[in-house]
């Protein structure tokens, strides 16, 4: 514990009406009840169907409760956005029942189907969740992109008149500071001189397994400092303060000071008789130390030295005030608090999980004046008169509603032209990646009927965006920043392709390498429609290996419904000589298992652009989802053609219709066409009836399949999948040859649809460097190794 202190709060500043904080003991009392028992009766009295234990934090809420008092009862404002640590969920929904935002079904239905989640889900919990926790570390990191977002959205002109800037507010929990994100995130927010940011850090110094060690907080607060943060250590409350002013106070304090974690702990939870025994070795001669101790019984022993400045409502408001008054810096408050304080297990190294017995509960519930049957009642043990406490509720600032809408804003949508601008394509060789940097380019003229396109879109990179061509949509655009900053280069007249201007009007945001901010910047701009009412329609560029750097951030960014699209580029072996680390194999099976993002794979610029405009209507939609374009650098040939979009959106278009009947078809997906088209012309040689079909999305025919089998299910007989209808024409055993650069389990399912016989191809071990012959070889991709397949296939 030791750690410097932050100035002591005044007490009792002017202004400060006591009734009000009357109020806030009494609510603090509540939700620490309500918490616990949401939990408790989730485990205990809701009927258990199948042993498994259902399980909540009630150590972990306890250690938060007041910190959560202050903050929504007293210093939020509708316009603040809160992410709160996943274990304080019950928490979190306590608060919103007590302000009327939450039922009593739910709350009984904790953890149950349909009912309360464990941890605050934006998209199950609905709209009063401003973020999704439960993968600790992102849900903090997230607030510091998110403002970023809010500075981009007013310095654009698009933020809602009637809404004033509000803060980015972290709930953290002190071992969430373990996770890696947090350090990059910080960095990155620095690089960007992000403001309105919070992290208040639930000091428990407990993690799950254990207790953290002494020294680690100095590093941390540190780190802060160092990253341009104002830190605010909240160390102990008043009482104790009180006590340290008297005499032999300062050796009473340096004893605490120096009091290891986990001895601090141990003696929280042995209670009053074990903290004199401790004092009284230690410093017994201390007339001072004796005048503090002696007096006070066990009980009251034991709340002077477990009152922490965490657990001081009083305290904790004004140095939240203080701060709020200080400016916009970034402000992280270290809340020194007690694991479970209030309950029996309170500072047990053990009890993370832990879960109070049916005794203790009886005995909770006693201590609490809570009459049995009344569990629920909103105000039942509370000694303020129910009008009052309502009328208190009533003026909460943050009672008030964000707009009559709620907090979930509505935005309209961008509409997007009928087709982007594509230039002629047919007989240029060129590759997805450059096409796709071409259009984008296009767009950024701005012109016509892409003006307010243009306007709406954000690209953003982790330190790739020259090498995935976004380079000249960025020339036309410009960098974000809040501040003006010239490009030295172009100043100075020295030639490059790169003209990087940064101005608040600038649409692209430069990342570091750090591909987790890349995600977490993607989830917070995909989320603008909902928390600022302004539609933006965000890229981020990533070469498709480094998808897995990310991995977490994105299925974070995908399970909060955020909406973007991810364009990864170069992918698979296809990256030839750069070698195995760059070469992406399993990214197609992400893009087919991740929920809320429908996954592409277009070969030619035309799928591409079909694509790319499908991106930006269906991340806009409803019913839709963010999107990822898995693009190549090989450039192709590209075919003079008609296509009709929705079979390139559905993921799969006959480029050679088969036969009625036909007795084998080849598939393909993405840059290795050449090498499917040169085998299927040997193929239909031989086999005439053959098909060959190019698969642009394995994730949205495999989504199209499934969905259709349960609406049979459901009793819609008529129903049928595009891959069904796909198929259809062949004759039923009919062999299928496919082929991607990516692991051949991405097709393989095909044979489950109708039963035809596949034989997948696609590389299922690290590439390695080589130019595209040998690769192409050395993998199975190359013509020889279809038209081995074929024959395998056809002999079955
Ligand atoms: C990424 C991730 N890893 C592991 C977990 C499992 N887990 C949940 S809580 C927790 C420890 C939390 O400790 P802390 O953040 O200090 O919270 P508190 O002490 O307030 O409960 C762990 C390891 C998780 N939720 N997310
Ligand atoms: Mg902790």
């Amino acid at each position: 514990m030791n750690i410097p202190l932050a100035a002591p709060p005044r007490r009792d500043p002017p202004g400060d009406d006591p009734a009000r904080f009357a109020m806030l003991h009494e609510i603090e009392r509540k939700l620490l009840w309500l918490s616990a028992w949401t939990i408790h009766n989730a485990n205990h009295v809701r009927p258990n169907r199948d042993g498994l234990k259902v399980g909540g934090h009630q150590a972990s809420c306890a250690s938060i409760v007041s910190v959560m008092t202050a903050l929504y009862f007293e210093i939020l404002r509708p316009q603040d956005r809160v992410a709160v640590k996943p274990h304080a969920g019950p928490v979190f929904h306590a608060i919103n029942y007590l302000l009327g935002r939450q039922n009593r079904e739910q709350m009984e239905g904790l953890r149950a189907f349909g009912g309360a989640q464990s941890y605050p889900s934006r998209v199950k919990d609905g709209g009063e969740v401003d973020f999704s926790t439960g993968s600790v570390g992102l849900g903090v990191a997230i607030t510091s992109f998110a403002a970023l977002m809010a500075d981009y959205i007013r310095l654009h002109g698009l933020a809602r008149p009637d809404i004033p800037p509000g803060r980015h507010i972290a709930l953290a929990g002190d071992a969430e500071l373990d996770e890696g994100n947090i350090y990059e995130a910080l960095l990155e927010g620095w690089k960007h001189d992000v403001r309105n940011v919070w992290w208040i850090i639930d000091y428990n110094r407990q993690s799950l397994d254990s207790v953290v060690p002494d020294r680690l907080f100095g590093r941390i607060e540190g780190l802060f400092r160092d990253m341009g943060w104002n830190v605010v250590t909240m160390k102990y409350g008043r009482k104790l303060q009180a006590a340290f002013a008297r005499e032999g106070g300062e050796e009473l304090r340096g004893w605490i000071d120096d009091c290891p974690n986990s001895l601090y702990s141990a003696l929280t939870f042995q209670g009053g008789a074990a903290w004199r025994q401790a004092l009284l070795t230690d410093m017994g001669r201390s007339r001072g130390v004796r005048a503090i101790v002696d007096p006070l019984d066990d009980d009251e022993l034991a709340a002077l030295m477990t009152n922490l400045g965490g657990h001081d409502i009083e305290a904790i408001i004004e140095h939240l005030r203080a701060a709020d008054a200080s400016g916009d810096q970034p402000t992280c408050f270290i809340a020194y608090t007690i694991k479970g304080m209030g309950l029996p297990f309170a500072g047990h190294k053990d009890n993370h999980a832990g879960l109070m017995s049916k005794e203790q509960m009886e005995l909770f519930r006693h201590a609490m004046g809570i009459r049995p049957g009344h569990e629920w009642d909103r105000f039942e043990g509370l000694a303020t008169r129910p009008e009052e406490l309502d009328a208190f509720l009533a003026s909460v600032p943050f009672a008030a509603k964000l707009t009559p809408e709620g907090r979930a804003l509505p935005a309209a949508t961008i509409p997007i032209p009928d087709t982007l601008p594509v230039g002629k394509l047919a007989g240029r060789g060129t590759s997805t990646q450059a096409g796709f940097g071409e259009i984008l380019a296009e767009i950024g003229r701005g012109q016509g009927a892409y003006k307010l396109l243009a306007e709406r879109i954000l690209t953003t990179s982790p330190d790739v965006t020259v090498s995935t061509n976004l380079g000249p949509w960025v020339n036309r655009r410009g960098v974000f920043d809040r501040h003006t900053r010239n490009d030295v280069f172009r100043d100075s007249k020295l030639a490059s392709a790169q003209r990087w201007g940064m101005s608040p009007q600038g649409q692209h945001i430069e990342l570091g390498i750090a591909e987790q901010n890349l995600f977490l910047l993607l989830g917070a701009a995909g989320l603008s429609h909902a928390l600022a009412g302004a539609r933006l329609l965000p890229i981020g560029t990533v070469y498709d290996p480094f998808v897995n750097r990310g991995l977490d951030a994105l299925i974070y960014a995908c399970y909060q419904d955020a909406r973007f699209l991810l364009v990864s580029t170069p992918s698979g072996i296809t990256l030839a000589p750069e070698g195995g680390q760059h070469q992406s194999v399993n990214t197609p099976l992400i893009g087919m298992a991740a929920d809320r993002l429908a996954s592409f794979e277009p070969a030619y610029v035309d799928e591409l652009a079909i694509l790319l405009r499908h991106a930006f209507d269906h991340m806009q939609r409803p019913d839709g989802s963010a999107v990822w374009l898995r693009l190549s650098t090989r450039q192709l040939a590209q075919p003079d053609r008609r296509l009709d979009p929705a079979q390139i959106i559905a993921g799969a278009h006959w480029v050679v219709p088969p036969a009625e009947g036909a007795p084998i078809a080849l598939a393909y997906q993405g840059p290795v066409a050449p090498e499917a088209e040169a085998a299927f012309a040997e193929l239909r040689a031989e086999e005439p009836r053959a098909g060959l079909l190019a698969i642009t999305s394995p994730d949205r025919l495999h989504a199209g399949w499934l969905a259709a089998g349960r609406a049979r299910r459901g009793g819609d007989r008529a129903a049928r999948s595009h891959i069904e209808t796909i198929l259809a024409p062949l004759a039923p055993g009919a062999a299928l040859v496919t082929i991607l650069d990516g692991h051949p389990a991405a097709h393989a399912w095909l044979g489950a649809v109708r039963g035809q016989r596949v034989v997948p191809l696609g590389p299922d071990r690290f590439g390695q460097s080589g130019d595209l012959p040998d690769l192409y070889r050395e993998y199975g991709l190359d013509t020889d190794a279809i038209l081995d397949a074929c024959a395998q296939a056809l002999l079955g």
